[in-house]
C-alpha cells in the first residue's frame, strides 16, 4: 500500500514522454523502436529526467505482447532494467477504453450473440427511420470522423467505437471484462516492474446505460459531438476506486489520467483527491484545447493571452487547500508544438520562444511533463506541406470529410489545412531530430522515416545544440530542470498568484512558500514590453532567457523592467 502521508516520488519527478514510432529507429526499417529508445537512454538521463513513458499504439491486439516493429517483451524488460539502473522510472500508456478489433476478445465477441464474450464490448441493435432506413443506435460522432457505431452484418448489430472502427470500446459494465483488463493489461506489466501508467482516455469507461442522441451542434452532418453522453459517466469513480483496490494499491504505482472534456475543477478534484484513491494526477485539457473550435477541434479559433493566463492560473490554484495534485505540460503526441501554438516559430523568434516557455513551465507547480523534441524546440510541420504529408487518421479523415462536404471548396480546404498546421496531431509526431545527417539521424532506412522529417532538421537538432551548450534551447532546458530541482519547494510545490491578468502582452506571476518568493515575468510578443515586478520584498534576478544582458540591466531601482521580444526572467527572494 502506498502511504499517502509521505511525499510520493512522482511529485518532484520530471517526466519525458516518448512516442516510440518517432524517437529512434535502431533496425533501419524507418520506424522507431524500443532498442532505439534504449540506445538514447543516456541522453535522457543527462537531461536530468527522473522518468520516461512509452506509447505503444492505441489499437492493442494483445496486452501481453509488444507491437513487433517496436520490439519484444524482452526489449521492454531491458528498457525497464536500464531505466531503474540509472535511477529513472518508466511509465507505460494504458489503453483500456478499447482494444483492437484484432484482439482475441473482440474476435470472440463478434462471432455470435451467444458467445460468452459478447457482452465484453458494447453491442446494440439498429434503429430504423420511418421509411425503414437502418440507423445507428445514436448520432454520436467518432473522434476520427463519421459515426461511433459500426454495423456488423454477421450478427445484425452495431458495436461502439469512440475512435476508429478498428478500436471497439470495451464494456466496463461487465465485471468479468474489468477483471480481465486488470490482469492482462495492468498486472502483467506491473509484475515486470513498470512504475505506473498514463491512463488513456481515463474518463470514458463508464458510458452510462442510456444511449441518447446528442444535440445538433453542426447542422451539416448527421454525427454530432457527444462527449457529454460518454465522458465522466455515472460509474467512473467506482471503477477507478476498484482499480486501485484490486491492482494499483498492491504496487507503488503512479497514475496520470488523460482527462479530456472536464473543464470544471470540482469534477477534476473528484479524480485526484489523494484520500479517495483514484488517480495520482491528470492531464487536464484546457491548455491544449486553446484555439480549438466548438463544432470541431480542427476549426481553429484565435485566442488571447489573458485566456491562456486564466487557464494556467485556474489549474495552478485548483488544488490549493485540497489533497489533490496537478501536472504541468503543454505538449504531447496529440497536439501541435507549443512554440508554434503559444509563441512564435518564425526564424529569429523560435529560440527565445522555446526558452520563454521552458522558463514558464519550470516555474509552475505540479509534476512536469516534457514531450520528446520539446527540449530542443521542435516546431510544427512547415505550412507548405500538403495533406499527403500528413499521416494521422484523425487529420486525414477530417480533411476527407470536409473535402466531400464542401465539394473541394478551396477556401474551406485552405482553412482545414491552416487548422491542421496549427493543431494537427502529426505536428508532434515528426521524427526526432538527432543531427544534421540525412533523415535527421532518426533512421538509416534507405527509404527514409515512416513520416517526413522536418525541413529545418539541419538547424534544430540535438547534436548541434549539444555543441552549442548552454546557449542552446537544450542547454537552457537542462539548466531550468536543475534549477527547478534546487528550488522544488517553491517551484514544484509553491502557491501560485497571477498579476495583471488582463494584460494582453505579458504574463507576470508569483510563487510563494513560507518566506520564499519567486517572481516570473514573460513577454509573449515580438515587441519590447514593460512589466512591473510583483511587490515582493528583496527580489533578486536569478535566471533569464537573455541572462547576461539582463544581468547588466538589473540593479535598476523600482519595479519596472523592459523585456526584449519573447524574453523571460525569474527573480527569487528569501532563498
Ligand atoms: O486520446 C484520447 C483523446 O481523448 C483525445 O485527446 C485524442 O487525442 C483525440 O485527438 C481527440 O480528438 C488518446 C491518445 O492520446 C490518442 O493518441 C489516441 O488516438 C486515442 O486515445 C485513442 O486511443
Amino acid at each position: 500500500m502506498t502511504d499517502i502521508s509521505t511525499k510520493p516520488w512522482w511529485k518532484d519527478a520530471v517526466c519525458y514522454q516518448i512516442y516510440p514510432a518517432s524517437f529512434k529507429d535502431s533496425n533501419g526499417d524507418g520506424l522507431g523502436d524500443i532498442p532505439g529508445i534504449l540506445s538514447k537512454i543516456d541522453y535522457l538521463k543527462d537531461l536530468g529526467l527522473t522518468e520516461g513513458k512509452v506509447d505503444m499504439g492505441y489499437d492493442i491486439s494483445d496486452y501481453e505482447k509488444v507491437y513487433p516493429p517496436y520490439g519484444s517483451v524482452k526489449d521492454m524488460e531491458n528498457l525497464i532494467g536500464a531505466c531503474h539502473e540509472r535511477g529513472m522510472k518508466l511509465i507505460l500508456d494504458l489503453v483500456i477504453n478499447h482494444t483492437s478489433d484484432q484482439h482475441a476478445w473482440f474476435k470472440e465477441s463478434r462471432s455470435s450473440k451467444r458467445n460468452p464474450k459478447r457482452d465484453w464490448y458494447i453491442w446494440k441493435p439498429p434503429r430504423y427511420a420511418e421509411d425503414g432506413t437502418r440507423l445507428p443506435p445514436t448520432n454520436w460522432r467518432s473522434y476520427f470522423s463519421g459515426q461511433t457505431w459500426e454495423y456488423d452484418e454477421h450478427t445484425g448489430e452495431y458495436y461502439l467505437h469512440l475512435f476508429a472502427k478498428e478500436q471497439p470500446d470495451l464494456n466496463w459494465e461487465n465485471e468479468e471484462t474489468r477483471q480481465a483488463i486488470y490482469d492482462s493489461a495492468m498486472r502483467f506489466w506491473l509484475d515486470k516492474g513498470v512504475d505506473g501508467f498514463r491512463v488513456d482516455t481515463v474518463n470514458m469507461y463508464s458510458k452510462g446505460v442510456e444511449f441518447k442522441d446528442a444535440p445538433i451542434v453542426d447542422g451539416r452532418f448527421y454525427e454530432q459531438p457527444a462527449w457529454l453522453y460518454y465522458a465522466n459517466g455515472p460509474r467512473m469513480h467506482e471503477f477507478l476506486r476498484e482499480m486501485n483496490q484490486k491492482v494499483l494499491n498492491h504496487y507503488d504505482a503512479v497514475t496520470v489520467g488523460e482527462l479530456p472534456h472536464t473543464p470544471d475543477p470540482k469534477k477534476v478534484l473528484d479524480y485526484v483527491g489523494a484520500s479517495d484513491k483514484q488517480l495520482s494526477m491528470v492531464f487536464q485539457f484546457d491548455i491544449v484545447d486553446l484555439g480549438q473550435g466548438r463544432e470541431h477541434k480542427y476549426h481553429f479559433e484565435e485566442w488571447t493571452l489573458p485566456q491562456l493566463k486564466r487557464i494556467v492560473a485556474k489549474w495552478q490554484q485548483f488544488i490549493e487547500g485540497t489533497d489533490g495534485w496537478t501536472t504541468v505540460f503543454c505538449e504531447n503526441h496529440d497536439q501541435g508544438r507549443s512554440i508554434s501554438r503559444y509563441a512564435s516559430d518564425a526564424a529569429h523568434e523560435r529560440v527565445p520562444s522555446a526558452k520563454l516557455l521552458s522558463l514558464m513551465l519550470c516555474a509552475l507547480t505540479g509534476t512536469l511533463f516534457i514531450y520528446q523534441g520539446q527540449e530542443i524546440g521542435m516546431i510544427n510541420v512547415p505550412p507548405s506541406w500538403p495533406i499527403d504529408a500528413y499521416r494521422d487518421i484523425e487529420s486525414v479523415n477530417f480533411y476527407k470529410t470536409m473535402a466531400a462536404q464542401s465539394r473541394d471548396d478551396p477556401a474551406e480546404l485552405a482553412y482545414v489545412m491552416r487548422s491542421l498546421q496549427i493543431l494537427g496531431r502529426d505536428n508532434a509526431r515528426l521524427p526526432m531530430q538527432w543531427d544534421g545527417s540525412e533523415y535527421a539521424g532518426f533512421t538509416d532506412c534507405p527509404g527514409g522515416a515512416w513520416m517526413r522529417v522536418h525541413d529545418l532538421y539541419g538547424e534544430i537538432n540535438v547534436e548541434r545544440q549539444v555543441r552549442e551548450g548552454e546557449a542552446s534551447v537544450l542547454g537552457f532546458w537542462k539548466r531550468m530542470i536543475k534549477f527547478r530541482k534546487q528550488h522544488a519547494d517553491v517551484l514544484v510545490h509553491g502557491a501560485f498568484e497571477g498579476f495583471g491578468m488582463e494584460d494582453e502582452s505579458t504574463f507576470v506571476f508569483g510563487k510563494r512558500v513560507a518566506e520564499k518568493r519567486v517572481a516570473v515575468v514573460l513577454n509573449f510578443t515580438r515587441e519590447e514590453q514593460e512589466v512591473e515586478l510583483p511587490d515582493y520584498e528583496g527580489l533578486v534576478f536569478t535566471v533569464g532567457s537573455y541572462e547576461d544582458a539582463a544581468k547588466q540591466e538589473e540593479g535598476a531601482d523600482g519595479r519596472i523592467r523592459k523585456l526584449r521580444p519573447w524574453e523571460g526572467r525569474l527573480y527569487l527572494s528569501g532563498c
